[in-house]
């Protein structure tokens, strides 16, 4: 394989589509090698089948505001790859949702929940809708018009969708209350349902506890902890919540959270009630986490900046894909960061994973770092078809060995010779394997 060459081929296929070709030149870059090593990959063209989602779905969302005019948004799954399970992933709702946002979504979504050791495929979908600044009732018509459409093609052994940007418990109550009016059937096709009707304890916490986990796995490999240590996290969302929770859990003192209006630090910790009140910022209009500083005076509020600039040993970006670029990653080194562990989905830009890496940082990505959330969802799965529910501990501690076994696979594919472990080589080359094994087992489909 020749990864300039694919990679050519397919800039020329879909020009334009630049996050989903950086995802797809990051995996390929980081499994050349591996690749290269097993002549039955090329024979059977694994690279140029996996690059292609099996198919997306498009379609109209047409729905009326609360002022009665009518309102067009544009919808899409992708079902990327199920050759280990049913298509499983997230929807997004967000202004800035393209075909190819999506598209890289769930060519990542593939790799990592192959790392979750569950069986599920990868699939992604979403729309440019954005929820922010809508009434209940309009996200309510939105959800519903959605699944008008969405409904015939998923289903709880083809495709299972659930939350991401923008789709939280309460998108998913109404997706999936028109899911189950049209299909008429109860079988959870779709997780991060709320606790009344099927849905999961500790799936809310997941993707942020799974985190932690992982990096406290990072720490242990270089025979420390997170006791004492400072935590920048970017993003206000469900996921810098529970990414927020653990860290202060597990001794950390986390001192910045960010929104589009900018990043707060604060020096006395991120912790107690104020990670409660992160849940209350959501809803909070434009300025999003501004309204920190005035409730809590130490903490200052920087409009308009990335919390990167904040001198601190662990930084974790919860936030959006890209968040973090290199002129970030070359800030954070020269601070003397020690652990840098994505938590957003391809939240650094290529030259910044690349500059950590080089710098031999502690730094793993987001496929590794945030397959608690997905592998959670497929806990939900399990508990879905067997009719019954766990308690938060059985959950949670099927969630922290699954972290143990994400971050013993980097291990086994990732180490280098001089003993440094490149997550991102470890969580690539060990989604692709299992993967492209699988493919072969099924013939030519
Ligand atoms: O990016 C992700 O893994 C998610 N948004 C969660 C997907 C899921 O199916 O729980």
């Amino acid at each position: 394989m020749k990864v300039d060459n694919i990679l050519s081929a397919l800039e020329a296929k879909h020009p334009g589509e630049h996050e989903y070709l950086q995802a797809v030149r990051e995996v390929l870059t980081s499994i050349e090698d591996v690749y290269n090593q097993h002549p039955e990959f090329e024979k059977h063209r694994i690279i140029e089948r996996l690059v292609e989602p099996d198919r997306i779905f498009t379609f109209r969302v047409t729905w009326v505001d609360d002022k009665g005019n009518i309102q067009v948004n544009l919808g899409y799954r992708v079902q990327f790859n199920n050759a280990i399970g049913p298509y499983k992933g997230g929807l997004r709702f967000h202004s800035s949702v393209s075909l190819s946002t999506l598209k890289f979504l769930g060519f990542e979504q593939t790799f990592k929940n192959a790392l979750t050791t569950l069986p599920m495929g990868g699939g992604k979908g979403g729309s440019d809708f954005s929820p922010r600044g809508k009434s209940s009732t309009e996200v309510m018509r939105f959800c519903q018009a959605f699944m008008l459409e969405l409904w015939r093609n998923i289903g709880p052994d083809t495709d299972v969708p659930a939350g991401d940007v923008g789709v939280g418990a309460r998108e998913v109550g109404y997706l999936y209350g028109m899911y189950k009016k049209l299909a008429r059937e109860n079988t959870g096709t779709f997780t991060g349902k709320g606790l009344e009707y099927g849905g999961s304890l500790v799936r809310p916490e997941a993707t942020g506890y799974g985190a932690l986990y992982f990096v406290e796995e990072m720490f242990k490999v270089r025979g420390t902890d997170l006791k004492g240590k400072t935590v920048a996290i970017s993003g206000f969302g469900n996921v810098a919540w529970g990414a927020a929770l653990k860290a202060t859990e597990l001794g950390a003192k986390v001192v910045t959270i960010s929104g589009p209006d900018g990043y707060i630090f604060d020096p006395d910790g991120i912790s107690g009630e104020k990670i409660d009140y992160m849940l209350e910022l959501r809803g909070s209009g434009e300025d999003i986490v501004a309204p920190y500083a005035e409730k809590y005076p130490n903490a200052i509020f920087h409009r308009g900046k990335k919390p990167w600039m904040e001198k601190v040993d662990i930084a974790l970006p919860c936030a959006i894909q890209n968040e973090m670029n290199k002129e970030d990653a070359d800030r954070l080194i020269e601070n003397g960061v020690i652990c840098v562990a994505e938590v957003s989905n391809m939240g650094c830009t290529t030259d910044a994973t690349d500059a950590f890496v080089e710098k031999q940082i502690l730094y793993a990505p987001g496929k590794a770092v945030n397959a608690g959330g997905v592998a959670t969802s497929g806990l939900e799965m399990s508990q879905n078809a067997m009719h019954i529910q766990w308690s938060a501990e059985e959950v949670d501690q099927r969630l922290h060995s699954i972290m143990c076994s994400i971050h013993e696979q980097c291990i086994r594919f990732g180490k280098e010779k001089d003993g440094y472990i490149n997550y991102v080589k470890g969580a690539n080359v060990a989604g692709f394997m299992k993967v492209a094994r699988a493919m072969i087992a099924q013939g030519v489909i």
